[in-house]
């Protein structure tokens, strides 16, 4: 057996192969993570080299902190993609608007974009180019895709697609507790606590392997409450499941704290000593008794009585939202007020306890702390502070005058994009807004009027299917990088494999075209070069990752932030001695009651819900290329209740067309008492005539940007009886 040179990791230290790269005659092992969801599970890939330097990859799971040895369908089936006959291998362009993208070379396709957003720039001003990241890039490719923009090309538009995601939860967490880290805690401690409350988010299908955690809780006597529109596949889990209308959080949250303040639950000590605000908080739940919270929330005071006793009962508790509570136009808010519900109880910053929110892709965490939000600088740095600008100036060597200002959220990017007002060019790196953004047949509209459209991804999605140029780039397995999972620990990507002769690294691509621009700063394509000048862009900054490097992760598994010395243990949990704040205390916040949102009426009765399935992730632009994935779920489908298909004269297996006020989608019924009568939910991950995103509401919380993807007022009709 020989050991490659290229393995980070001290083979002495190593306790077998799979933490390290290993090659056996044609064989080699290396460990690594899955390219989908925040989880990062660990994983082996066995790359055995064949005849004409093909290479055959067969992915087995690892025995990492998160994953303990456990993969999903999506993690078994990703090595797929890698030698999939539908990914991109050469460039593309589109030599004018009514012909067709065809293949050309490197040089052609960068010299088209240079020339292109250079002469927008020039007509129209550096804020005339856009660029959209997304929490799928490691912290590398997100840290120099930031840099690009505000140096390269100077321009303040930039944003991720993670402001579709988790914003709400980012802006609410900042605010509360001075930090916005998903999971301020290891993912273990949840099979250590009391009492585990679920609120919109379906952990069975969307992070499978967690469910061993929630086992192990059971097992050693934990609860788990679920609240949820759906009986979703992870409310079939609970001990109690409570099932609210879409868009109830706030007045359900506030509810809860009413019967827990009744109750006499109030950690009063912990309250007087590490928190602020409670006061008005207190006065204000006692607007929320339980026959209005049962008629605002759709659940009855019986169950809410019931989930109060679980609260009695417990010592410890985890409380964890997912997108259900965040992707609102009152997101943030409804964040707040089920942390003010953990602050009250004192179930924060002591171990088995805390308030979370659940990072949903592969580097959603890591993605939004190093430079690809709108209004972020490395390490969580604020592109408004002097002193942050300095610092960040100063590792990339220009005037910190010439750091552009805040942008605008990515929604609003899109919606404006190709307008007077909006960006007349626009570059694309890990995001596919064509189906995954609200009212997505408006973006379309709006992507087609660009000016330039350039796209970089490993296929040819819907997005990179509108563009004007499109770079084939490395895949997670042909490339290494770190990504920074949803307890905000540091993982490492290894390349196990050469990529197909004609692509090239997202980090390349952006060295290129910076290169082409003449910038002067340094655009380093190698990640380990890359990740050392974030260390020192992250240096003394929140999200501080000066104390990490690729050695440490592999033999520690993995290096939480902040981090910010070599000799630095990194910080797994956060806020047991104090909050980040500039007192050290806990904010708690006054939720307005909000009478915004959408609400059904005679024309549009119903509820249309969205989110996700196992199978498929995302917009679909990966697993709807992975043979076993597309089989297993082929098409979209709506969940409704029997009642209210026997209402529309709706039989399961029905084509249906849903209808809001900003489109429709054609689908097929799935009758079922999963969805409570009036409330429809279809998943997002297919475009076309399946897109639930003809429907979803391109109106923002005004608090974080993150669209209101969970809630519109529908209606339904029947299209066709199915053939069967
Ligand atoms: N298989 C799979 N796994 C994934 C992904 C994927 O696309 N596919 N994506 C990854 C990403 S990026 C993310 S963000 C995560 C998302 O993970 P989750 O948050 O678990 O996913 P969703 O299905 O969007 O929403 C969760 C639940 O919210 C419920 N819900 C809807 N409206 C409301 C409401 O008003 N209140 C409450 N309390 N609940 C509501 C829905 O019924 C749904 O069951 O998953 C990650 N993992
Ligand atoms: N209706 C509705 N819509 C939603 C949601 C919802 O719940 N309901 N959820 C929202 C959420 S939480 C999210 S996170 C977004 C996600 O929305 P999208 O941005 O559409 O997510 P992906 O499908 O992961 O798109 C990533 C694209 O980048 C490519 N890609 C992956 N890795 C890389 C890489 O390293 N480099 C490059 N260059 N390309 C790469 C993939 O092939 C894919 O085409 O969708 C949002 N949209
Ligand atoms: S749970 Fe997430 S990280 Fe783990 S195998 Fe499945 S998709 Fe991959
Ligand atoms: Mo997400």
């Amino acid at each position: 057996m020989r050991r490659r040179n290229t393995s980070f990791t001290d083979p002495e230290r190593s306790a077998g192969f799979v933490d390290a790269m290993v090659d056996v005659e044609d064989l080699s092992l290396v460990g690594t993570h899955c390219p989908y969801c925040a989880l990062q599970c660990g994983m082996t890939l066995q790359v055995r080299r064949a005849e004409q330097g093909q290479a055959m990859v067969t992915v087995t799971p690892r025995d990492f902190p998160t994953n303990r040895g456990n993969l999903c369908r999506k993690g078994w089936t990703c090595a797929e993609l890698l030698s999939s006959p539908e990914r991109l291998t050469v460039p593309l362009v589109r030599r004018s608007r009514s012909e067709d993208l065809v293949a050309t070379s490197w040089e052609e396709a960068i010299d088209r974009t240079v020339t292109a957003l250079t002469a927008l720039q020039e007509r129209y001003g550096p804020d005339s180019i856009g660029v959209l990241g997304g929490g799928g890039l490691t912290n590398e490719k997100a840290y120099l895709l930031g840099k690009f923009a505000r140096v390269a090309l100077r321009t303040r538009m930039i944003d991720y697609n993670g402001r579709f995601c988790m914003a709400a939860a980012a802006t609410a967490t900042r605010r509360a507790f001075g930090v916005d880290r998903g999971l301020p805690f290891p993912l273990s401690d949840i099979e250590r606590t009391d009492l585990l409350i679920l609120v919109g988010v379906n952990t069975a299908e969307t992070m499978p392997v967690l469910l061993g955690h929630i086992e192990r809780m059971r097992a050693a006597g934990g609860r788990l409450v679920v609240i949820d529109p759906r009986r979703s596949a992870t409310a079939e889990l609970a001990d109690i499941f409570v099932q609210s209308t879409p868009g109830a959080d706030i007045a359900l949250a506030q509810g809860l704290l009413r019967l827990v303040i009744d109750a006499g639950l109030v950690d009063e000590a912990f309250v007087a000593a590490r928190t602020r605000g409670f006061d008005e908080v207190r006065a204000h739940a006692m607007g929320f008794w339980p026959e209005r919270v049962e008629a605002l929330t759709g659940v009855s005071i019986v169950q809410l009585r019931a989930v109060v006793e679980e609260l009695r009962r417990a010592q410890t508790t985890i409380l964890l939202t997912g997108r259900g509570v965040e992707q609102h136009v009152t997101g943030t808010h409804a964040v707040l007020a089920y942390i003010n519900l953990m602050l009250a109880l004192g179930r924060v910053g002591r171990p088995w306890c805390g308030y979370g929110s659940v990072t949903g892709q592969g580097n959603g965490q890591g993605g939004r702390e190093h430079g690809q939000k709108a209004d972020q600088l490395p390490g969580y740095r604020s592109i408004t502070d002097p002193c942050d600008r300095e610092h960040v100036a100063r590792v990339w060597g220009v005037d910190p005058e010439q750091i552009p200002g805040p942008g605008v959220p990515a929604t609003e990017i899109l919606t404006k994009a190709g307008t007077e007002d909006g960006v007349r060019g626009l570059l694309v790196f890990g995001c596919n807004p064509a189906v995954s953004a609200p009212e997505a047949t408006r973006v379309e509209n709006r992507l087609r009027s660009l000016d330039f459209l350039a796209v970089a991804d490993f296929v040819l999605s819907e997005t990179a299917a509108l563009a004007d140029v499109v770079f084939p780039v490395t895949q997670w397995a042909e490339e290494t990088g770190t990504m920074t999972n949803l307890e905000g620990r540091v993982v490492v990507r290894r390349k196990a494999l050469d990529p197909p002769p004609g692509v090239r690294s997202d980090l390349e691509v952006l060295a290129m075209l910076a290169t082409a621009l003449e910038c002067r700063s340094a655009f380093p394509s190698d990640p380990a070069a890359v990740f050392a000048e974030l260390r020192r862009a992250s240096s003394g900054a929140v999200a501080d990752y000066a104390g990490i490097d690729y050695e440490r992760i592999v033999t520690e598994d993995g290096v939480f932030w902040p981090c910010p010395s070599a000799d630095h243990p990194g910080t797994p949990r956060l806020f047991l001695d104090c909050f980040p704040t500039p007192d050290g205390r806990a904010r708690f916040h006054v939720v307005p009651s909000s009478s915004a949102d959408e609400a059904p009426d005679v024309e549009f009765p119903l509820c249309l819900t969205t989110g996700r399935l196992l199978e498929h992730y995302q917009s679909g632009a990966q697993t709807r290329r992975i043979d076993p994935l597309r089989r297993a779920v082929p098409t979209s489908y709506v969940e409704i209740h029997p009642a209210t298909a026997q209402w529309y004269g709706v039989t399961d297996g029905d084509t249906v067309r849903v209808r809001t006020r900003r489109g429709s989608f054609v689908t097929t019924a799935r009758v079922t008492t999963k969805v409570a009568e009036g409330t429809l939910f279809v998943p997002f991950h297919w475009g076309g005539a399946e897109r639930a995103n003809n429907a979803t509401r391109a109106v923002t919380d005004p608090e974080s940007g993150i669209p209101a993807f969970k809630l519109s007022a529908a209606t339904v009709e029947a299209a066709a009886r199915m053939s069967p």
